[in-house]
């Protein structure tokens, strides 16, 4: 039979963050959580016009991120719970901005907890593809890739992200160019559909 581990001995260091393994939320006095309202996705989404008569305060999605080194300063795997409402502006689906990594070699890892969703993938010269996210869904985005997440079903989509500090955020390209391709409800069903 095994004997029980032995604590080591010397001063007990703090827990710096907690996961609940239940609902896949991060807290912690290091936790940065910030919030992203409908107003802020103006101009993302593919009917603006539509949006502008939706509640503009209504939350879309928050992120709530443990960083143990700052944004593009090396030495620190980081990580973040996103929760994303359920919601459409027209047919299109609530999704996250999208970006790729300033650091071109730096991949990351989504890991959903909860809810359905589609993770739109587009590579600089490649097309928009997309994996469909279930809870328990381990997805890998390759260095290089934008990636977007978009809530295809009727409940919160929860999903923890893993990347390295160093890896940074590039939201610009993203921003003028999107996917190429967007997650739209048709004929009841969510699909990718091409275009601008
Ligand atoms: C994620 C995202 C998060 C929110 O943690 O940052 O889901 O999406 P946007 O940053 O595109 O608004 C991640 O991809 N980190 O690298
Ligand atoms: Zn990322």
């Amino acid at each position: 039979m095994s004997e029980a581990p032995q604590a080591a001995s010397g001063a007990e260091a703090p827990v710096r963050a907690g996961l609940d393994l239940s609902t896949g939320l991060l807290s912690g006095p290091e936790v940065v959580v910030s919030v992203r309202r409908l107003a802020s996705l103006r101009d993302y989404v593919r009917e603006p016009e539509v949006l502008d008569t939706m509640d503009a305060d209504g939350e879309v999605y928050r992120v709530l991120a443990f960083e143990p080194a700052p944004e593009g300063v090396p030495g620190a795997v980081c990580c973040a719970t996103t929760v994303l409402q359920p919601g459409r502006v027209g047919d299109e689906y609530f999704f996250t901005r999208g970006h790729y990594h300033a650091a071109e070699d730096r991949p990351e890892l989504e890991v959903v907890v909860r809810g359905e969703g589609f993770l739109v993938l587009r590579g600089a010269d490649t097309a928009a593809w997309y994996e469909p996210m279930l809870p328990g869904s381990v997805h890998h985005v390759p260095p290089g890739v934008a990636h977007r997440v978009a809530n295809v079903g009727e409940e919160p989509l929860v999903f923890l992200s893993f990347w390295a500090s160093e890896t940074g955020h590039d939201y610009v390209a993203i921003a003028r160019d999107g996917f190429g391709a967007r997650v739209r409800c048709v004929g009841g069903r969510p699909a990718l559909v091409a275009g601008p």
